[in-house]
């Protein structure tokens, strides 16, 4: 079985997110998503619209996803693969290089972002229209 895995806040789940999991999935047998906690995402500087408890229900309903760990922060990543036995991680490409030191433990992989939409992006647009 290989074994994929993928870390992200996944706020307001969009089709870029969708995009992204299946990728990921299409990389392996079995998709981990490691979902950033509510503190993680202060520390990355991001407010969630949805908490983390939230966010992780939403996730745990997509197809492609089949177990969501809680991202608490950026060190735990060499951990994660060893502990879940990861072949491959794979993130989006708006990361591209930052996470090549996992080279030594798994496959890396960066993914074109979906252009178009972001959560932010999101936001802006409901606060123009309300
Ligand atoms: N993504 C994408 N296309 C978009 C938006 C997001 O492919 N239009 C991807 C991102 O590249 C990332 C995943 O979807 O791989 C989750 O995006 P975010 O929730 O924005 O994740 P981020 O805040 O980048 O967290 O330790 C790593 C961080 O936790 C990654």
């Amino acid at each position: 079985m290989k074994r994929v895995l993928t870390y992200g806040t996944f706020d307001l789940l969009h089709y870029g997110h969708i995009n992204l999991l299946k990728r990921a999935k299409e990389r392996g047998d079995y998709l981990i998503t490691a979902l950033s906690t509510d503190e993680f995402n202060g520390i990355k500087g991001k407010r969630s619209y949805f908490k983390y408890d939230e966010r992780k229900k939403l996730l745990e309903a997509v197809r492609y996803v089949d177990l969501v760990i809680p991202e608490h922060n950026w060190e735990q990543k060499v951990q994660d693969v060893l502990t879940y036995h990861i072949d491959t991680f794979v993130i989006g490409d708006d990361w591209k290089g930052k996470f090549d030191f996992l080279a030594d433990y798994c496959n890396v992989v960066y993914l074109e972002r979906t252009p178009e939409i972001s959560t932010t992006k999101i936001k802006e647009q409901l606060m123009l229209q309300s």
